[in-house]
């Protein structure tokens, strides 16, 4: 049967039918020249590479597995993506590297743009062949649905000439880093058109695309080419010693409210375009954790990386207390769903998730 599969514009109309990513046979990635930063120098998971300890797969996959309970129990429709054995290596006429990552964070792989989904160029080599784990869906999607347009970003060579050498060098102190990330400075080149999905906060009309160490400005040159009819904006949060993705940091929760992470605030000449369409960028909670959980890339503002099902309804990390009651007081019904099992896999509730439908159409938020 024929019918619309695919629509989605931003990430607060309500939500029907979502992907939802599975934590199988991840793997932590050998070091790369995009990501050795991630990893401290005093971690245990500093030099160690191969697939995750499977009890934490399996832990994961049970949160994960609730959080499709959940969506599903209030009507969502969801697919999930058939993970590959992550533990082959990676090799193209332009590098090689031990093995590939994961596909449970959908949100950097694919980018949902009204009724087209973009498998994004990605800038990790251990990330090259993540798409794959989605094409089975996407098949699908474009065998049943006769408006879906399916495309693929430019796909990157990640030769040598794609990362700046000992760009992340150990005894880089935090000050310095946050020096850097003040100048534009990050691991890219702007060889070729590099960018991750979760990089681009979509807002109908406009898309805000976070230039930092996954995604380059030449990823917003092609942007803009592709979609004359958009506003492209570059922003930048010059408090984030490690940006990387957007939903960490400045997440839109319905018209008119975003969440700015306090440590990451939008500069001032980048906030005028919000205040002159009478938004309101409210500083996000504390998050209730000092640490991320055990063997996870992402810091501790996973807090705020929540996934919104309708402009009252949100579902956030249910040890979040912090977050949990500034959304209370945001005036949103807020769904607590466990979540930090998954966390090491790839990222949070928004991040383990693709939107593939939600209702309403392009509106100009910033006219
Ligand atoms: O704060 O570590 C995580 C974003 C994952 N998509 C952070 C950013």
């Amino acid at each position: 049967m024929m019918t619309k599969i695919v629509n989605s514009w931003n990430d607060f109309d309500p939500l029907k039918h979502v992907i939802v990513g599975r934590a199988d046979h991840s793997c932590i990635p050998p070091e790369e020249p995009a990501t050795s930063e991630k990893v401290p120098i005093d971690s245990t998971m500093r030099g160690m590479w191969g697939p995750r300890p499977l009890e934490t797969v399996e832990k994961a996959n049970i949160q994960l597995d609730n959080l499709v309970k959940v969506l599903t129990e209030r009507g969502v429709k969801v697919d999930r993506p058939e993970p590959l054995q992550w533990n082959q290596p990676v090799i193209t006429p332009d590098f090689r590297t031990g093995s590939m990552m994961t596909c449970m964070p959908p949100r950097d792989t694919l980018l949902t743009i009204g009724s087209e989904i973009i498998e994004a160029a990605m800038s990790f080599r251990c990330r090259f062949w993540e798409y794959l784990a989605f094409r089975p869906l996407l098949s699908r999607y474009f065998n049943e649905d006769p408006e879906f347009l399916w495309s693929q970003a430019p796909r990157p060579r990640l030769s040598d000439k794609s990362y700046k050498h000992n760009y992340y060098d150990e005894r880089i102190s935090l000050e310095e880093r946050l020096v850097r990330t003040a100048n534009k400075d990050f691991v890219t080149t702007e060889e070729e058109i590099l960018f991750d999905a979760a990089d681009v906060m979509r807002v109908g009309k406009d898309l805000f695309i976070q230039h930092g160490l996954t995604t380059n400005r030449k990823a917003m040159e092609w942007f803009k080419r592709k979609y004359p009819d958009m506003r492209i904006h570059a922003v930048n949060f010059p408090g984030d010693p490690y940006p990387i993705h957007i939903d960490a940091t400045f997440v839109p929760l319905r018209p008119g409210l975003i969440i700015n992470n306090p440590h990451r605030r939008l500069p001032k000449e980048q906030r005028v375009i919000f205040e002159k369409n009478g938004w309101e960028i409210v500083d996000a909670a504390q998050p209730a954790h000092t640490e991320p959980p055990p063997l996870c890339y992402s810091s501790v503002w996973l807090s705020m990386n929540c996934l919104v099902l309708d402009h009252k309804t949100v579902i956030v990390e249910a040890s979040e207390v912090h977050q949990l009651e500034q959304m209370d007081k945001l005036g949103m019904n807020v769904i607590p769903v466990a979540f930090r099992d998954a966390y090491a896999f790839g990222g949070g509730l928004h991040c383990a998730t693709a939107d593939v439908y939600r209702e309403g159409t392009c509106q100009d938020y910033f006219p």
